[in-house]
């Protein structure tokens, strides 16, 4: 062999042993996941990036996939795709490893969960700082705690809003202004006895068959937070008139399957759970957006779209209070005194 071929004998086998490290180091960065990780998270929301909720999801994901340098893959599935849209259906899913991890409202895991119901106590929880109090405090804890035990890991406190009234008939300002009106509501039953004892007429759907049976007539309204509202743009689905009652208010929760969380490290797990609170509060915020700042801007934009928007006088409010009293104290008994007197307490104490 002279010298030249020796060389480019060399050369080529360098050459070869590059190539051979090159792939290796991409098989390597593809296996770099730490044993029994998956590739990809299921994140289950009812709402996408256009509203709030789905927003937290993409807050969570973003922070998530940087802070663990994408260890961890979240894809948030919206519209409860997972339960095919069948809202009431998630918590178990969750339970069962269907879904991984979600961002739920307190009404959709009620059916599961029945000291979620809490929040819907008819108007108990009657603004921004009690709802604050009652998650930020006791409660929220006893709440985590109970998450925990029905087999789900709870991370963290977002917000969907207060959920108003909105309808394509009249304007709503006490409780006989409701009667014989069909209103959507979602699968809970507290939510049919409180729109009984109004003297409407509950019609219980998901979110994804809502909007079309507003637009075809086959229901006159709904209760949603007004992002949703504005989102939706439920103006052009005939909801003409809005009702300021703040009668109720829904939480959000950040929860992950127990299995997936045990699969983690203990420094991913809390990297989870710390993106979960800081997506939480933004989430917070944005859903907040409108609501919170002097005059209530969201209000005039609502109106700007050709809505009534009314706030019903404090005699006239109370008029609701009474009419589902019955009812309060029925899921008071339900969920549990105890829980209910605690909270009833810590929002006595809110200024
Ligand atoms: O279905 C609804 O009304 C929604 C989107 O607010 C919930 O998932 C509770």
């Amino acid at each position: 062999m002279t010298l030249i071929t020796q060389l480019r004998a060399f050369a080529l086998t360098l050459c070869g042993l590059g190539i051979a490290l090159g792939s290796g180091a991409v098989q390597a960065q593809q296996q770099a996941l730490p044993p029994g990780y998956k590739a990809e998270y299921k994140l289950s929301t009812v709402l996408g990036s256009a509203f709030p909720w789905g927003k937290g999801g993409d807050i969570w994901a973003d922070l998530v996939r940087e802070r663990t340098k994408g260890r961890i893959n979240i894809k948030m599935y919206p519209g409860t795709s997972l339960v095919g849209g069948d809202q009431t259906r998630e918590f178990t899913a969750i339970r069962q490893g269907v879904i991984d991890m979600a961002i739920g409202s307190s009404i959709n895991w009620s059916p599961q969960v029945k000291e979620l119901n809490l929040f819907s106590l008819p108007f108990l929880i009657k603004d921004f700082r009690s709802i604050d109090a009652i998650t930020g405090g006791d409660v929220g804890r006893d709440i985590f705690a109970i998450l925990d035990k029905a087999g789900v890991v709870p991370l963290a406190w977002g917000e969907n809003g207060f959920r108003e009234l909105s309808n394509s008939k009249r304007e709503i300002k006490t409780p006989a202004d409701l009667k014989g009106m069909k209103i959507r509501v979602v699968g809970s039953p507290l939510f049919i006895d409180m729109f009984t004892a109004l003297g409407a007429n509950p019609v219980q759907m998901s979110w994804a068959d809502t909007q079309p049976a507003l637009s075809s007539g086959a229901v006159d309204g709904q209760e949603n937070p007004l992002t949703i509202f504005t989102a939706a743009k439920l103006h052009t689905v005939a909801q003409k008139h809005l009702t300021m009652w703040g009668y109720m208010v829904d939480p959000l929760i950040f929860v992950v399957n127990k299995e997936v969380w045990n699969s983690w490290t203990a420094e991913d797990r809390e990297i989870v759970r710390k993106a979960a609170v800081d997506a939480g509060k933004q989430e917070i915020a944005i859903a907040r957006t409108g609501l919170v700042e002097p005059g209530k801007p969201l209000l005039k934009t609502i109106e700007g779209l050709g809505v009534t928007v009314s706030t019903p006088s404090a005699a006239d409010r109370e008029e609701f209070v009474k009419a589902t009293r019955a009812v309060y104290n029925k899921w008071k008994a339900q969920i549990g005194a105890p829980l209910v007197d605690k909270a009833e307490k810590t929002l006595a104490a809110v200024k």
